[in-house]
Order: C-alpha cells, then sequence, then structure tokens
C-alpha cells in the first residue's frame, strides 16, 4: 500500500545574485614581501571561511560567476604563503564562487607553465561548473582589489601594471602574469600550447590563438591593474628556450592541433588543503 505522507514545512531562503560591483573593495592596497608569514598563520586567519581546497562562496548573494583560480607551480612554497595570504581576502570581498588551483608539475623535468595550466582546466571542470578559468603566477599579488578575478565579453589580461616593467605593459600584445578566460572563450582557442617547455613564448602563443579566432583583449586601467612581484632568481629546469620564439610564426597552423584536444598527463595526487586543491600532476617532461 502506498501511504502519501505530507512534506513539512521547509523554510524557503532565496538568495538574490550579488551586484555587479562588490560593496566592500577597498581599492589600492599596500602590498609587500618583507614581512615573513607561515602557511598556519594564514590558515588561522581566513581558514574559518573557506571550505576544503581553498573553496567560498559568498554567504548572502549568489555569485555572479564561478571562478577556478589555476596556479602553475613547482618548489616555490615560499611565494604560495604570500599568495595566499593577499589573494583570499581580495577574492572573499569580490564575492566570488571560487576555488584555488595549484597545479604543481611532478619531477625534475623542464617546466610547462601553459601545458599545467591546461591539466588545470580539465581537473577544474572534473569538480564544478566553472564559468571563468584565471590563470596566475605564483609570484604576482595585485594592488587594487578593483581588479576583479572574474571573466568578461573578451579575455581578459590583468597584469597589465607589473612593478617590475615601471607599471606599465612591457609590450601592447603582452598578455603574461595573470589572465582570465570564460570557459567558451578557452574552448574557442583549444587551450593553451602544450609544447612551450621551459620558459617564453608560451604567453605570446595565447595572444596569438585569441586573435585568430577574431577575439579581443580586455584590460583594466593602469591604476587598477597594478602588480606587485616577488623578486626571485631563475628557478632550476626552467631555462629561456631559444626553440619556442620561433614557434610564434606557426600558431594560427599548430593551435588546431596543439592545446586542449591533445592534452596528455597523468595526476599523481590531488591534496585537498584548507587554503587550495593541490594536484600533482606527471606532465611527460623532457629531462
Ligand atoms: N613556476 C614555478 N616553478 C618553477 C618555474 C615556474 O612555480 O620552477 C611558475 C610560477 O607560478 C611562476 C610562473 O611559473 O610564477 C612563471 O615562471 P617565472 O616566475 O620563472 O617567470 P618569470 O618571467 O621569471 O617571472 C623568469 C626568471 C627571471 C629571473 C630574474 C632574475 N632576476
Ligand atoms: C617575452 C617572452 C614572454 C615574456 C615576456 C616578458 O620576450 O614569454 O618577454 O618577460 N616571449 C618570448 O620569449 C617569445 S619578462 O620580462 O617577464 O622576463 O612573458
Amino acid at each position: 500500500s502506498h501511504i502519501e505522507t505530507p512534506m513539512p514545512p521547509t523554510k524557503i531562503t532565496t538568495l538574490g545574485r550579488c551586484p555587479e560591483t562588490p560593496p566592500d573593495l577597498v581599492g589600492p592596497m599596500l602590498v609587500e614581501f618583507a614581512s615573513k608569514r607561515t602557511l598556519d598563520q594564514v590558515k588561522e586567519q581566513y581558514g574559518y571561511a573557506l571550505q576544503q581546497g581553498g573553496r567560498y562562496k559568498p554567504s548572502d548573494c549568489i555569485a555572479q560567476q564561478k571562478v577556478a583560480i589555476i596556479i602553475a607551480f613547482r618548489n616555490r612554497h615560499e611565494h604560495l604563503i604570500y599568495w595566499l595570504h593577499y589573494l583570499h581576502p581580495i577574492l572573499m570581498r569580490q564575492q566570488l564562487d571560487y576555488t584555488v588551483y595549484v597545479i604543481n608539475q611532478d619531477g625534475e623535468g623542464v617546466f610547462n607553465r601553459a601545458k599545467l595550466m591546461n591539466a588545470g582546466y580539465v581537473e577544474a571542470m572534473k569538480e564544478y561548473d566553472y564559468d571563468c578559468f584565471v590563470f596566475s603566477d605564483i609570484d604576482l599579488v595585485p594592488m587594487d582589489d578593483r581588479n576583479l578575478y572574474r571573466c568578461f565579453d573578451n579575455p581578459r589580461h590583468l597584469a597589465v601594471a607589473m612593478d617590475k616593467f615601471n607599471f606599465n605593459l612591457p609590450y601592447n600584445s603582452y598578455f603574461g602574469g595573470v589572465s582570465a578566460l570564460s570557459k567558451s572563450q578557452y574552448l574557442k582557442i583549444n587551450g593553451f600550447p602544450n609544447t612551450y617547455w621551459g620558459w617564453g613564448g608560451e604567453d605570446d602563443d595565447i595572444y596569438g590563438r585569441i586573435v585568430f579566432r577574431g577575439m579581443s583583449i580586455s584590460r583594466p586601467d593602469s591604476v587598477i591593474g597594478k602588480y606587485r612581484m616577488i623578486k626571485h632568481n631563475r628557478d632550476l629546469h626552467n631555462e629561456a628556450n631559444p626553440e619556442n620564439p620561433g614557434k610564434l610564426r606557426q600558431t594560427a597552423q599548430t593551435m588546431d592541433k596543439d592545446g586542449l584536444n591533445s592534452l596528455k598527463y597523468t595526476v599523481k595526487e590531488i591534496k585537498k588543503d584548507v587554503l587550495y586543491t593541490f594536484i600533482n600532476v606527471d606532465i611527460e617532461a623532457p629531462i
């Protein structure tokens, strides 16, 4: 027999969408890398507001966008602490529904920033239906929280005024440091190239892909787009690769076969820290 049990009354709270302009932004901020910080201090300060894996969403409104922050990483733990210390409160004030993904290159082979970013995109998409992907270097901290870590009508370049370039672009087509692409913008360019091993050129290739697909670059102005970079020496196994600059003449031809559709890597470990999701990947790097 079938008995109808009446549903108990449920309290319905409907959240509205967060405003287009987040209300609690402060504008210009002091950013310095002289104070020593520990991961535990950062956890104590911001851990309470986060879900496992460095995940946040505003409690009082529905975020405008679901954003995966993807960082290509290896052996930069001190930089990671500064990045988390500065970025978590900024991203919270920006009222984003976000997760921080640290994509670690396994082993000592030649580094490949763009391929790690591609792996980060695929892994993030397995977890949640993100609308927007912000690709960031670990050593770049924005100096103004009005520089929104979200996506725009065209691919967005965020790091437009870095201290090391005297708060200017080094050249007009520069697309390095920090950028944001929506899922559809990213798919339109077949993701990033997988074949730029070592330092240099992958950001210029991405710029080319965007232009060849008829899109343009969106940017904040050079006041809002200021960044500080943590000073560091050149890493081991990430030497400038003399093969890379020449590849840029071929981007229009290579972009259809080198990218998301040719990506091969294996996940070795996924660790959910309070402050970030750590994904260790083998990207088949040459020694
Ligand atoms: N990255 C790592 N580990 C590495 C290499 C690169 O995590 O071993 C990541 C990290 O997110 C970094 C990004 O890749 O921010 C870009 O690499 P990079 O910082 O080496 O590039 P950048 O152009 O520096 O900033 C190049 C060397 C500059 C030497 C200057 C000496 N004064
Ligand atoms: C260009 C590189 C870019 C790099 C930019 C800034 O020459 O990848 O310099 O470099 N392009 C090539 O190598 C083809 S920086 O001044 O930060 O060392 O982002």
